[in-house]
């Protein structure tokens, strides 16, 4: 199981696929001119998901192709037909990959466990047709709702080694010598600073323990402050069970000698920090040179007085390494029975779908912001995006939905007035003219089949028709629905 590169950081973008639109539709039937609403529902818009498989080590592929979408939801057709949900697209990636969003740096998740699921991007929801919107008081609705677009991410996903036992030191110390030695893994050796780039991993057999062993890049003075190679690979050492320090007793660099190393790497070890607990080996290399092992056999005592086990060994030789690999696969056992690998094969992490994602108790607010009311909610944003600002009765559906949320009592209780805009959404909101129900009155049955309490000649509101206009799906391909018990107003 040896790796001997691998890419630990890409960036990748991800798209869940559109809800399909619902179909607005009346059934035709024979001697039936006008039967009730048949219009079916869009499908579901297909979402991305990362799920841990085990078998893989690096992050390679997402760095030669690094945009995925999924499959959009199939819009609804007449005579009840529901259009098929989209296609998830499942990305496979490599145990211990750690998940964060490009843009705000928020850490979303850390994938460890075979099998273990993340939905990196939600599909959008498919419109409701107007079979679904049909209610004892609008028994046959002339509009259907959008669907949704996917939600769109860029996630930097970082690989984070799940090794057992982590080996720092200075360059040219002999850590990949060290792995080479005690492992079938071969890492590049050579004789000048910073010769690993990225972490290795070797696989370690003693007695009837196996653990893995990673070799990082070479620490410096000032590494987790950025210098060198810099603290980036520290974090590949946060889950080791164990630290061995892999110290060169062999050097004649100025200012470089075993205890003054040994403490400049703890010193950057504290500086990255939560490292504290980690149990620590030394390790003093090179003793096949006699000046070096005479070196060794004079800090042995000082390092023992600090309470650490020490390892006097060479790479080239073998000595001392059979001692070494067996007091480490100790520690690693002692520290599995403190802390059994976790039962359970398979966590499914699905966070909430599309809509309730940014949580909150409150349905909306309502905030003053440069001239505009704002309206700020998850289930107003929604309807906003599920509306055809091409259809009248839709608007108006929209319009009513708004208002029993209560969202034209708020802004009347903040002092809006009429003819003031309100801006619902947020990125790219869609501004409407205030015109609350309660000072048009009769106004409102003024022109038949139109609604006025949405005024919708707004420039943010004429790219949505576009939009609207332009989004074309895939044909149906056959039904595949459940909104289970899904209130439109939900
Ligand atoms: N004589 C002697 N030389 C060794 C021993 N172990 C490693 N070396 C030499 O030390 C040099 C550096 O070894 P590496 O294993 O590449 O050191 P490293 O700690 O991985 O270095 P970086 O990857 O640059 O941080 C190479 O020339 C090795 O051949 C040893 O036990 N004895
Ligand atoms: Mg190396």
């Amino acid at each position: 199981m040896a790796i001997p590169t691998f890419v630990d950081s890409v960036t990748l973008h991800v798209a869940g696929g559109n809800g399909g639109h619902g179909c607005a539709s009346v059934r035709r039937e024979k001697f039936k001119p006008l039967g009730g609403p048949d219009g079916g529902n869009g499908g579901h818009g297909g979402s991305v998901i990362l799920r841990v498989d085990p078998g893989l080590t690096t992050l390679v592929d997402y760095h030669r192709q690094s945009r995925r979408r999924a499959g959009h939801g199939v819009p609804g057709k007449g005579d009840d037909q529901h259009g098929a949900n989209g296609e998830d697209i499942v990305l496979a990636v490599p145990e211990g990959t750690v998940v964060t969003d490009a843009e705000t740096g928020e850490q979303l998740v850390d994938l460890t466990g075979e099998q273990t699921e993340f939905v990196v991007a939600h599909g959008g929801r498919g419109g409701l047709g107007n079979a679904a919107l049909a209610t004892a008081a609008r028994k046959a609705p002339g509009f259907a709702l959008l669907g949704e677009e996917g939600e769109t991410r860029t996630v930097t996903l970082e690989l984070k080694v799940v090794a057992d036992v982590g080996l720092v030191g200075f360059p040219s110390a002999g850590k990949s010598s060290l792995v080479a030695a005690i492992s079938r893994a071969r890492p590049k050796i050579a004789d000048y600073p910073f010769t690993t780039l990225v972490p290795n991993l070797g696989v370690v057999v003693a007695g009837d323990v196996t653990y893995t062993v990673a070799d990082v890049p070479g620490l410096i003075e000032g590494a987790s402050e950025g210098r060198g190679l810099g603290h980036d690979f520290l974090r590949h050492i946060e889950r080791c069970a164990a630290l061995v320090h892999v110290i060169d007793t062999a050097t004649y660099l100025p200012g470089r000698d075993p205890l003054t190393d040994l403490d400049v790497i703890e010193a950057e070890l504290t500086a990255h920090g939560g490292l504290e607990d980690r149990p620590r080996v030394v390790v003093l290399n090179k003793v096949d040179i006699p000046d070096a092992a005479e070196l060794a056999e004079i800090v042995r005592a000082e390092v023992e007085a600090r309470g650490l086990p020490v390892f006097a060994v060479s790479t080239k030789s073998g000595a001392g390494l059979r001692q070494l690999t067996y007091a480490l696969a100790e520690l690693v056992a002692r520290r599995r029975a403190e802390r059994p690998a976790p039962a359970a094969p398979r966590t499914v992490l699905r966070p909430e779908p599309v809509g309730s994602r940014r949580g909150g108790t409150a349905a909306f607010t309502v905030t003053r912001e440069n001239e505009l009311w704002r309206v700020h909610g998850e289930k107003p944003e929604r309807w906003v995006r599920q509306t055809d600002f091409g259809n009248e009765e839709a608007v108006g559906y929209l319009a009513d939905r708004l208002n029993r949320l209560g969202v034209e009592d708020r802004l009347l209780e903040l002092g809006a007035r009429a003819g003031d805009g309100v801006a619902i959404g947020g990125a790219d909101p869609v501004v409407f003219d205030f015109k609350p129900q309660v000072e048009i009155g009769a106004e409102i049955l003024s022109r038949r089949g139109e609604d006025q309490r949405l005024i919708t000649d707004r420039p943010s509101v004429q790219r949505r028709r576009e939009r609207d206009a332009a989004y074309q799906a895939e044909p149906d391909v056959g039904a595949n629905w459940d909104y289970g018990d899904d209130d439109p107003d939900d």
